[in-house]
């Protein structure tokens, strides 16, 4: 990651990291395991050894590309990213699904819990270098809510809708690949509100960014439709092995 280049976010983690000037800090090594524990205003991040990095590097997925995309560093559970968080009661969730469909259609919490559901571990990567492997995923495929609503052959995008005006923009093929939900438990518990409570988009083979917490609706485009960070100088497709951080 280049210092020249905008960095929405701040900071890569590496260099949030070793700046000294970070308030309340505290830096553990555990001298057999290598794990270091970092605390930073109140986030924890566990990161796991160069050791274990190496070999998540060297693990191939099934699709032939390695475990660990370039430039990212393990560590243990997802890290709360911010943005502006919605209503997480499941009582007043309403997913509106619309756009170049045929059938558009609104579904509740409960209409969302009685469609097929899927618990799924998959890896996530975050822009900001940190990736989480075997992250659990409960929730509805977007194949299937895209079935329902019956996508017109004039849809090319996918846009996610959440609230406070994020949004984010994908590709329908990749939008319809089997591992992308709409997602309510994350490791086998509802949603924690810093997570998108109570339901998230999840796009794990795309930056997280991607991933729309505090979803309220998912947009069918035919013309394509940057989102928020996109527009704000990240790259409009996030593919994390080929280091798709900026535009
Ligand atoms: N609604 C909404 N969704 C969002 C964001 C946001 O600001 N608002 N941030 C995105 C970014 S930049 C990241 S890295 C992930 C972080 O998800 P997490 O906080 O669960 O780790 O959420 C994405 N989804
Ligand atoms: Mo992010």
């Amino acid at each position: 990651m280049s210092r020249s280049r905008p960095d929405p976010e701040g900071d890569e983690l590496a260099e949030r990291i070793l700046t000294p000037s970070m308030g309340r800090r505290t830096f553990l090594r555990s001298a057999t395991l290598g794990t270091v524990v970092i605390a930073l205003g109140g986030a924890t991040y566990v990161f796991a050894s160069d050791e274990e990095d190496k070999k998540a590097r060297a693990t191939k997925r099934s699709d032939g590309r390695p475990r660990l995309p370039p430039g990212q560093h393990l560590i243990t559970r997802l890290k709360p990213m911010g943005g502006t968080e919605g209503d997480p009661s499941p009582g007043a969730f309403k997913l509106h699904v619309h756009g170049e469909v045929e059938q558009p259609f609104t579904i509740t919490f409960a209409e969302l819990l009685a469609m097929t559901q899927v618990e799924q571990v998959c890896d996530v990567h975050c822009v900001t270098k940190w990736t989480v492997l075997d992250a659990k995923f409960t929730g509805v495929k977007v194949r299937d809510l895209a079935a329902r609503a019956k996508v017109k052959p004039s849809a090319r995008h996918v846009v996610f809708e959440a609230n406070a005006g994020y949004t984010s923009n994908v590709p329908l093929a990749e939008a319809l690949a089997p591992n992308v939900l709409v997602a309510h438990k994350y490791d086998g518990s509802p949603l924690a509100r810093t997570h998108g409570a109570p339901v998230r988009a999840l796009v794990p083979d795309l930056y997280f960014w991607k991933s729309a917490k505090w979803l309220t609706g998912i947009r069918f485009v035919g013309a394509d439709r940057p989102g928020y960070w996109e527009t704000r100088g990240y790259h409009n497709h996030a593919d994390p092995w080929t280091e798709e951080r900026y535009g």
